[in-house]
């Protein structure tokens, strides 16, 4: 429905009214936010009970896609984006003498997750509602989001992110939906009077589960699904129990953070209840949905729910499920498995082996001892039906339970149908190595499904100025189909065309250096090269690759100052996980090193480093349209897939990586001349760590340029790191470099070179900028959730129901 602007006018400022007694021009910007995001969501309000009703009559077959992590961002703008009102709105506003821009930087980022798994869920949620998908997502609504960073002394400081201090918008809070679930305790078996093995519950605690649900609107198709987070309760029943402030307040703990640190045994065991509280509340809720609503027999589940596992977070769905069909349903175990390998699918997310979860048999049995008595049941029934089947070592090496531990990646794959990872590359190394014996088992369940990214977000909503050049250009129907963006590969030659987009590009730099310059005193110039790395940070991801590329420029300008070379601003964005010490070291380097060369005079505007602070979602948006190159430099083998690659590519970035996660597929899209690859293929690092022949001291002893940057690390050169530098030197030399820095570096400076000479080449340069845009439609996340749609879940879009029944 179209938005009449004078009616919107008339309606904010009846609500504003309404709600804060208040004309407009009195209102404060936040007040005017709030009445602005309750306008909106009235708007979609009916669209979302009719999805909601249409999915129940038509009986549709619905995945709910379980994560602990999701990472929106703000939503007003891809709210009204998606409602198809974005213009007027910003024009009704404007007459109102109020910026729409102004006005969306009031919300918080919802920063529900740490990084690339959390960003993909939210781009899946835009991606699956928009393709006119059954879908939900499920999770947890932390009191406080990932820690907000600030930098001290060059150092990373942490403080809490209270995103909902005042109040959160989008969200419903739906109390008749409240489940209960039971943890602790002990659990042992009973017979009941019909001779049946019933589980009997004692000195249990028991956590009301509250669902606040959030709108996810599809992109102007009426389609609007439900993310739903849930926040952990007393129950009344329980009243009696928690009379003390601090009892109440450890029960209410459990959802207050994300990833509470879990190096101690505490913090162990807030996560694996977490965990388990919201997949036990969502599992709950789906099947009394299902029930009430579909009113099929329990065992066609499969026919009518998906259940994804988003990394191992959620693997518990897999023994919530059996316990719910057996404790509950009373179906038969061989039923109730059958039904639960056909409803649930598993993503996994990283090879990085610290993170492929494991939990203590002693923490599982004390905390949740039904789901351990339940594992226990699926891994010796799996080994039972496999060594019939298979070697007796491939088997143990597979089995969940083993040697004291209980094995999340392993339940997930054993208990599912599907286990895909996010890259080609990775999934290839998932099947010959992570997951290799695995694969040996069940190799008809594995499957790659390529990342992708909401494009429109990442390029209408964040990249206005491109996107009207792109409109003059190929029209509008890119907006709709980011597969129409190859419509822009007739214009590589077009001079004007050209132009135009550098001209876009020049007015992103700019804003992006009145906002450096506004958050850290850093002036930097719009005509510098803008090299940005955003991403976590982590030793594999090799940022400290990229610092010492910069000192290596450094030193070269102090020798020669008359170098010739482009100008360049070095971007960096990164949080380091709080209890992660050597990621805390590098940023505390890379400041360091920031402050010596920012302040020299000799170097003037030659190289600037900024790193921002608190890199989240928006601080996404303001730098990745108008970066430059993109730095994808993570050891070859090591990086899932990277989704940034692909945002920055789309904002008409050039890439500079390795032969990594999806930059593979990058390559492959943009080819060889329009991008810059350079470092170890992953063959060759799986070579290093067979023949063991790496040596970073013979490096260091035979290179001269590696000993002088290495150097400036202990030597004094660069100040306050006595102990960073000594410490990063180290991980190079004495502990031999785990990322092949060194190995990878004289390829690295050399792709840099290579990119100052083509940045000199303006036409040049924008040609290929051009062909990176011009190729990025097939990373769209709805290309991605129609793959997944299709061959996974085996959900269909409401669009092809539709005209499938006409
Ligand atoms: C990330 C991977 O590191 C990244 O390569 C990938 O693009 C992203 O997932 C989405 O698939 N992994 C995580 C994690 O965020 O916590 O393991």
């Amino acid at each position: 429905m179209a938005l009449d602007k004078e009616i919107f006018k008339e309606e904010l400022k009846q609500r504003l009214r309404e709600n804060y007694a208040m004309e407009l021009e009195d209102a404060s910007e936040q007040e005017i936010f709030y009445t602005l995001g309750a306008l909106v969501k009235a708007r979609y309000s009916d669209a979302w009970r009719d999805t909601w009703k249409y999915y129940v009559d038509k009986n549709k077959k619905q995945v709910y896609y379980f994560s602990i992590e999701f990472l929106p961002g703000r939503m007003l703008k891809s709210n009204l984006l998606n409602l198809g009102i974005l213009d007027t709105a910003r024009e009704a506003l404007t007459d109102l003498g109020i910026h729409l821009d102004d006005l969306a930087e009031v919300e918080k980022d919802m920063a529900l997750g740490n990084g690339g798994l959390g960003r993909l869920a939210s781009c899946f949620m835009d991606s699956i509602a928009s393709g006119g998908f059954p879908g939900n997502g499920n999770g947890i609504r932390y009191d406080y989001g990932l820690f907000k960073q600030r930098f001290v002394d060059g150092y990373q400081v942490e403080l809490p992110d209270e995103w909902l201090q005042s109040g959160n918008i989008w969200e419903v809070r739906r109390e008749s939906k409240a489940v209960d679930v039971r943890v602790g305790g002990h659990v042992y078996l009973a017979e009941t009077n019909d001779g049946k093995l019933k589980p009997v519950y004692e000195n249990e605690r028991v956590l009301r589960a509250v669902p606040y649900d959030t709108g996810m609107v599809g992109y102007e198709n009426n389609v609007v699904n439900t993310l739903r987070l849930w926040a952990v309760e007393i129950p009344d029943s329980e009243e009696d129990k928690y009379q003390s402030i601090q009892g109440r307040r450890e029960l209410e703990d459990l959802t207050a953070v994300l990833y509470p640190d879990d190096s101690n045994e505490q913090g162990r065991l807030i996560r694996l209840t977490q965990e388990y509280f919201f997949v036990s509340a969502g599992i709950q809720s789906i099947i009394r949905h299902y029930k009430k609503w579909f009113q099929k027999p329990i065992s066609k589940l499969s026919e009518y729910v998906s259940i994804h596992i988003n990394d191992t977070h959620p693997a518990l769905c897999v023994p919530e499920m059996m316990r719910i069909l057996i404790d509950e349903e009373e179906l038969s175990w061989e039923q109730a498995w059958d039904i639960t390998v056909k409803v649930m699918s598993y993503t996994n997310h990283t090879i990085m082996a610290e993170a492929l979860e494991k939990w203590s048999i002693d923490l599982m049995q004390r905390t949740l001892p039904r789901m351990y008595q339940i594992m226990e049941e699926i891994d010796a029934r799996y080994v039972q039906t496999m060594q019939e089947l298979h070697p007796h070592d491939l088997v143990e090496r597979t089995r969940i339970i083993r040697n004291g531990q209980v094995h999340m990646a392993h339940l997930s794959i054993i208990g599912s149908h599907s286990t895909n990872g996010v890259a080609k590359l990775h999934s290839d190394l998932l099947k010959s190595v992570v997951l290799h014996d695995f694969y040996i088992i069940y190799p008809d369940r594995f499957n790659n499904k390529t990342n992708g990214i909401a494009q429109r977000r990442w390029s209408q909503i964040v990249n206005e100025p491109m996107s009207n050049v792109l409109d003059e250009t190929i029209g509008k129907t890119w907006r709709q189909d980011s597969g129409d963006l190859k419509l822009l590969r007739n214009y590589q030659s077009d001079q004007a065309v050209l132009e135009k987009l550098a001209e876009a590009k020049k007015i992103n730099k700019q804003k992006l250096a009145d906002y450096i310059l506004g958050t850290t005193d850093i002036e930097v110039s719009a005509d510098a090269i803008f090299d940005v790395q955003i991403k976590r940070l982590h030793a594999y991801k090799r940022q400290l690759l990229n610092l010492l590329h910069i000192i290596k420029l450094y030193q070269d300008l102090k020798e020669n100052p008359s170098l010739e070379m482009q100008k360049r601003v070095f971007i960096f964005g990164a949080k380091a996980a709080p209890s992660y010490h050597y990621a805390k070291v590098i940023i505390k380097c890379i400041n360091e090193t920031a402050n010596l060369i920012n302040n020299d005079p000799d170097i003037k505007d030659r190289i600037k480093i900024v790193f921002l602070p608190n890199y989240n979602v928006s601080l996404a948006e303001k730098i990745i349209p108008a970066a430059d190159v993109s730095e994808q430099i993570s050891l070859a083998s090591k990086e899932a897939s990277g989704t940034s690659n692909m945002k920055l590519m789309l904002n008409g970035a050039i890439t500079l990586a390795t032969l990594d996660g999806a930059n593979v597929e990058i390559r492959d899209a943009v080819g060889d001349d329009n991008i810059y690859i350079f470092g170890l293929t992953e063959k060759e690092v799986y070579e290093y760590y067979e023949n063991q022949e790496y040596s970073a001291q013979r490096l260091y002893d035979e290179n001269a340029v590696i000993r002088r940057v290495l150097n400036a690390f202990i030597d004094g050169t660069i100040p306050n790191i006595v102990y960073e530098g000594r410490e990063i030197f180290d991980s190079l030399i004495k502990y031999n470099d785990e990322y092949f820095l060194l190995r990878d570096f004289d390829s690295y400076v050399e792709a840099q070179e290579e990119i100052d000479k083509a940045y000199g080449d303006q036409t040049f340069w924008q040609k290929m900028s051009l062909i990176n845009i011009a190729n990025a439609g097939r990373f769209s996340s709805d290309e991605t959730v129609s793959r997944y749609a299709e061959d996974i879940w085996k959900i269909e879009s409401k669009d092809s129901f539709v005209t499938e029944k006409g």
